[in-house]
């Protein structure tokens, strides 16, 4: 196959700058809707504002008269485009011809404007009016074991609507909630429960202000929270350091010019970020954060036995935390030779980072998908905290772990009861305000879903947002479990593939976005959204919705509530007509949302508590705990010594499934997708150049393949990249992926750690 270079550079420029005003500027054309945008832009994070869909990053208390980014920018605009998948788009538009398009050309067919009925004749969707598509749905529903039942929340979910569907979900019968989380964070949640006590970052904004060393794992944030640049740069221009530890040198995270600032927009200045980059192998986290933490030891020791100032903070380790003892026995019987192999990196450049971690007073530690999308997800959320908590960088200010979560609301979703563990407490709780009685057994997260719905254990599924099928790895495996389904129900602002998974009874419900103004009964409501550092404030649109067919989330799920329990003590209809009588149920079910209609009134909101941030731990022995790794993300015994390991990574112009354009310009990359990202050394040793052409084959544990596994006719983009790894994009890359390997405490894919094998196509 013949060299295609084409479109494959690398890219000079600083992150941010004119690049994202030419970008921002050009979505919002292609989405025809600039007057609609521009309205939209002026209103997004600020008070009275809605909150942007896009990522989760906090506002900051001052903000600018746009607080936004280009990414925010291609959020709002996919969703007030003007473009409409109407019924006279899908009476012309039968499903297995819409298969062929790409999801790109799915989702850009526009918003959806009719609720709709899957007609298997035709193989179309048609209109269908709400009551009687309630009804029906109702009626099946009736027919099932509430356990056979699947209710899946993607996390642009506002609380509101989430207590709704969780409090249904569970009036029915089930805890089966498979959720966007449990393909993300799960791993935060446990292991920063287990670890510190809560499932949660523990810093604020004004820790940045504070810190004087920020480490920055495994995330990507000039695309996926390009917020974050602006509390970079500030943290960099005062003086603070910045490091990365990540496989790909993430332009974000170098050098950043920033779009609200005259000067660099004028001079073309930018600030730079970090130029400590420490680039490991894909799944050689823990390795890494072990060998610092045995190298810390090892100058902690070096440093009494010279009488000089200690390193490990004793104080701290005596009297808040446990496991001390546990985890300098297991990284005793560590051997350099493997840390070295596991991490891709030397002992020296492993103690340098040790060495710099003892020099600075003020620590926090970012992550992201880089960490937790592994077997071991769970334990290398928790290396991070060993580290911190050696030197006492938890608990006091400009110190502490901090997760980038992924969508606008997930960890709000999970804060108001998505949750398919339950504990009694709140069923308890539950039970006695609503009168109502709920299911102790507990439920499936996502993985477990895909499995009961294949065995067809499952025979219904119920999404809020999203694109589950998509999402999920293994398609081989996911797209004919749904297909086999007896009913689904999906609730979305935009046509995507899990929609044309559909089969008997299928029905496609459009609904209000974040932007779009939500009137109910007792007039305009606001909705509310948790960002990832816990504060919690109002989201109210203003646009005029994209149809007048539309309905909010929360009058689905009671209209579904309703039609599914008709005897329900819950008073549904009228918590849809005033959404603060949800918040006043919410608080009463959770207590730390205490007076929570009063504290959204106050501009920017409320914090909830969290405990850890204050030095508090609610572990098992009320003391934060070191927990030492005992699972590896790659176990390369039964591997062929030339196997590279994949991570499935975000280009500059998605969000998740959706696609917003064919560019990842951070990355060089322009109009096209069709690329995996190598280093030169791996290139060099399989005498590949920039532009060749390959095809990835994915390894199962003992080295065999497995049929349809593959991917073929991909072009070798070379960057400076780690060694032994591979990065392609989602969801194209999701067909190499397997639904057996995850981490087994948190049931989250191993999206970023798959053995596979390229080969040249000649
Ligand atoms: N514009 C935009 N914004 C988004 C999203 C989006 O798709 N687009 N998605 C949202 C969602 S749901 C989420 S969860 C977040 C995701 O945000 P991120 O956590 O930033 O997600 P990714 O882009 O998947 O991967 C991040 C980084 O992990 C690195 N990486 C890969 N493997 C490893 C490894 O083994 N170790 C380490 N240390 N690093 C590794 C990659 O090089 C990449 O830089 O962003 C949210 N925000
Ligand atoms: N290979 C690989 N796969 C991955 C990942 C990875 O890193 N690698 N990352 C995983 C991660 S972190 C996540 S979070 C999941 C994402 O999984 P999901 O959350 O299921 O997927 P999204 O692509 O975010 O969902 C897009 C759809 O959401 C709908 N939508 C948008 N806005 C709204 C709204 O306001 N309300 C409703 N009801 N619907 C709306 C639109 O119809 C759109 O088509 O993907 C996971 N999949
Ligand atoms: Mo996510």
């Amino acid at each position: 196959m013949k060299n295609n270079k084409q479109n494959l550079s690398n890219y000079d420029g600083a992150a941010g700058g004119w690049g994202a005003v030419m970008s921002s500027a050009a979505h919002v054309l292609t989405q025809k809707a600039p007057v609609r945008d521009t309205i939209a832009m002026f209103k997004m994070n600020q008070d009275k504002g809605f909150d942007c869909p896009g990522c989760a990053w906090p506002d900051p208390e001052h903000r600018s008269p746009m607080e936004l980014c280009e990414n925010g920018v291609k959020a709002v605009s996919w969703e007030t485009t003007s473009k409409k998948a109407s019924p006279e788009f899908f009476a012309a538009h039968p499903l297995n011809v819409l298969w062929e398009q790409s999801d790109y050309e799915l989702e850009n067919h526009g918003r959806l404007t009719h609720p709709m009925k899957y007609d298997i004749v035709t193989d179309t969707w048609q209109p269908v009016a709400w009551a009687t598509a309630f009804a029906e749905i109702g009626g099946v529903l009736r027919q099932l074991q509430p356990d056979q039942v699947e209710f899946y929340t993607s996390g642009r979910t506002s609380n509101e609507a989430a207590f709704l569907y969780q409090l249904y979900a569970r009036e029915y019968g089930t805890n089966n909630f498979p959720d966007c989380s449990n393909m993300c964070h799960s791993p935060t949640g446990a292991g920063l429960g287990a670890s510190i006590g809560i499932g949660k970052g523990t810093v604020e904004l004004s820790d940045f202000e504070a810190a004087d060393l920020v480490i920055c794992v495994g995330h990507n944030p000039g695309t996926n929270h390009p917020r974050m640049l602006s509390t970079l740069r500030e943290v960099a221009a005062r003086g603070g350091k910045i490091v990365s530890v990540n496989p790909l040198r993430e332009r974000g995270l170098e050098r950043f010019s920033f779009p609200q600032s005259p000067t660099d927009m004028l001079t073309g200045g930018y600030t730079e970020i970090s130029r400590d980059h420490y680039q490991i192998r894909i799944g050689g986290d823990a390795w890494f954060f072990r060998g610092v933490m045995k190298s810390l030891l090892e100058l902690h020791e070096h440093r009494l036995a010279n009488k000089a100032s200690p390193v490990l903070d004793q104080a701290f380790i005596d009297s808040q935390t446990s496991g001390f003892g546990a985890l300098v026995d297991s990284l005793q019987r560590l051997h350099w030779d493997d840390i070295e192999q596991g991490a891709g990196m030397s002992q020296e450049e492993i103690a340098g980072f040790a060495s710099l971690y003892a020099r600075h007073q003020r620590v926090i530690i970012c992550y992201g998908l880089g960490i937790t999308q592994h077997r071991n997800g769970t334990q290398n959320v928790q290396q991070l905290i060993n580290l911190l908590l050696l030197r006492g960088n938890m608990g006091r200010e400009g110190a502490g772990i901090c997760p980038l979560r992924g969508h606008s609301n997930v960890q709000g979703d999970r804060s108001v009861g998505i949750n398919e563990a339950p504990d009694e407490a709140f069923n308890l709780r539950l039970e006695k305000h609503f009168k109502i009685k709920v299911p102790r057994k507990h439920g499936h997260s996502s993985v477990d879903s895909i499995r009961a719905i294949e065995r067809q254990e499952s025979r219904a599924l119920i999404c809020m947002g999203g694109n589950l099928a998509v999402a999920m790895p293994d398609p081989q495996r996911t797209f004919p479990a749904m297909r086999s389904l007896d009913l689904q129900v999906h609730v979305a602002t935009k046509l995507n593939r899990s929609h044309l998974l559909a089969g008997k009874n299928s029905y496609l419900f459009p609904t209000l976005g974040r932007t779009e103004r939500d009137v109910q009964l007792s007039g305009v409501q606001s909705v509310t959204v948790e960002d990832s550092m816990s504060m919690v404030h109002a989201s109210t649109g203003s646009l005029k919705p994209a149809s007048p067919w539309l309905k909010s989330e929360p009058a689905i799920v009671a209209g579904l509530a309703r039609a599914t329990l008709p005897a329900s003590p819950v008073k549904w209809e009228e918590m849809t007509a005033d959404y603060s009588l949800i918040r006043d149920n919410i608080e009463a079910v959770f207590p730390e949302f205490r007076e929570f209609n009063q504290r959204i009134e106050k501009a920017g909101g409320f914090r909830l508590d969290n405990p850890a941030s204050r030095g508090v731990y609610r572990t098992a022995t009320g003391k934060a705990t070191f927990i030492p790794c005992t699972t590896e993300a790659i176990d390369d015994r039964g591997l062929p010594a030339d196997h590279l390991v994949l991570a499935t990574i975000r280009s500059h112009d998605q969000y998740n499934t959706t696609i917003y354009g064919m560019n990842d310009r951070y990355r060089g990359v322009t109009g096209r997708r069709d690329v995996i990202f190598l280093s030169q050394q791996e290139a060099d040793k399989r005498h590949l150049q920039q532009g060749d052409v390959v095809n990835i084959v994915a390894l199962e544990a003992n080295g065999d393949t497995r049929d349809g596994r593959v991917m073929l006719n991909q072009t070798v983009h070379i960057v400076s990249m780690a060694t032994h790894s591979v990065a392609a994009y989602l969801p194209e890359a999701n067909i190499l992926l397997s639904l057996d390997a995850y981490d087994e405490e948190s049931m989250t894919p191993a999206y970023k750690s798959v053995p596979v094998l390229i080969s040249k196509v000649s």
